[in-house]
């Protein structure tokens, strides 16, 4: 009996909105671990995720161990740690940061090869202007045409659970 328990690693580069998902998917308050950022990136935001964020949501029955990762490279250490036992995976990728796509390219090429498993590519702040559209962020991250880039609003969590349900359908 008991529902299935999966572990999913929400990733991507600085400011993607991993902290933002992991807050609102959750049904807990979230373990976070964000301190003043302290380099030249302080001007995007004032707290970035040194080790990790941690949340739990259940969808379609399904618990969910959300651990969303650092996105500073310098924190990278990390990332290997929270891959360790992963059930699958979100690269999320901010859709009016062309420059981030180097990153999220190298972060989506580290978990794929850490575990095979199932991952989306989930594009958040569509809702700015300037957004890439879904199609250019498949194509700068050269993911194939049939993965697909879902999507999302990491605020809203009728969106979160949204595409964790589209994840879970796959691991299932
Ligand atoms: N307008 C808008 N803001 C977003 C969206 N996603 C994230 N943000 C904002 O982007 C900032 C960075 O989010 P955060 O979760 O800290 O990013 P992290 O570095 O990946 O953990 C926060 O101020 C979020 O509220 C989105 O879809 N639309
Ligand atoms: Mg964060």
């Amino acid at each position: 009996m008991g529902n299935k328990a999966y572990k999913v690693v929400i990733t991507g580069a600085f400011n993607a909105g991993k902290t933002e998902f992991v807050r609102s998917a959750s049904a807990v308050p979230i373990v976070s671990t964000d301190r003043k950022v302290t380099d030249e990136r302080a001007d995007v935001k004032e707290t970035t995720t040194v080790a990790m964020d941690y949340g739990q949501a259940t969808v379609d029955g399904c618990l969910l161990h959300l651990y969303g990762t650092p996105g500073q490279e310098r924190f990278d250490f990390m990332w290997d740690i929270l891959a360790r036992e992963m059930d699958g995976f979100l690269v999320l990728v901010d859709s009016t940061d062309r420059t981030s796509l180097t990153v999220a390219r190298r972060i989506l090429r580290h978990f794929k090869r850490r575990r095979r498993t199932k991952w989306l590519v989930v594009a958040t702040k569509q809702d700015l202007r300037g957004a890439m559209s879904l199609e250019e962020v498949a194509r700068r991250l050269r993911v194939p045409a049939a993965n697909g880039v879902v999507a999302c609003d990491p605020r809203k969590r009728a969106r979160t659970h949204g595409v964790l349900k589209q994840l879970c359908g796959f691991l299932a």
